[in-house]
């Protein structure tokens, strides 16, 4: 059920990762290029978190991270926009699960459920994932009346592997004035 209009403005999370490059550098980079998007506007950013690689094992650590967008685009449109920042920032897919200087994966926007070819929301792998739960948990509020919170916290609760994921740094983005977000 879609209970959005297009004109209407969304609170969206996206997921960030790289292990190749300048890590923080190019995350600094797809939140500013997420930014800069007339249509959408950064409101929270996680801690960056130096997290062991999950899948593919022979690869480097991976810097992982979430953003809150809000924005007045279309799923569709927002997720062809990530994968364009993917390629401005220098990515090529090589290996599925493989080494990259840049992820951007859309996990979750409020209202929608979406199960196309292209797009799946909230995002089917989010739940298993603690390199997504631990920062995302930095940045869903505990009012979110869409029970994300709650099925956040139940699913870190039981989640393995957060040993894997390490606080690294607080995030440096300069419109990323508090982690509580304004
Ligand atoms: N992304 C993957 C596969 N494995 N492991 C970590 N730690 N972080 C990631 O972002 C990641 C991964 C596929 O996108
Ligand atoms: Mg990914
Ligand atoms: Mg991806």
């Amino acid at each position: 059920m879609n209970m959005h209009s297009s004109s209407d403005i969304s609170e969206a999370y996206i997921a960030l990762g790289a292990n190749l490059g300048d890590r923080e550098k190019t995350l600094m980079e797809a939140i500013a290029c997420l930014e800069e998007h007339a249509d959408i506007t950064v409101v929270r950013c996680s801690n960056l978190y130096e997290t062991d690689p999950v899948g593919y094992l022979d690869q480097p650590c991976f810097v992982n991270m979430v953003v809150a967008v809000r924005t007045a685009l279309h799923p569709e449109s927002l997720l062809s926009l990530m994968l364009e920042i993917e390629l401005r920032l220098g990515r090529e897919r090589l290996i599925r699960f493989g080494p990259r200087t840049v992820d951007l994966d859309l996990l979750w926007i409020e209202g929608r459920e979406v199960d196309t070819t292209l797009l799946t929301l909230p995002h089917p792998r989010m739940f298993e994932r603690a390199f997504v739960l631990v920062p995302l948990a930095d940045i869903v509020p505990e009012e979110e009346a869409s029970g994300l919170y709650a099925s956040l916290h139940e699913a870190l609760d039981q989640i393995e592997g957060k040993e894997g994921v390490r606080f690294w740094k607080t995030c440096t983005w300069h419109g990323a004035s508090a982690l509580s977000g304004n």
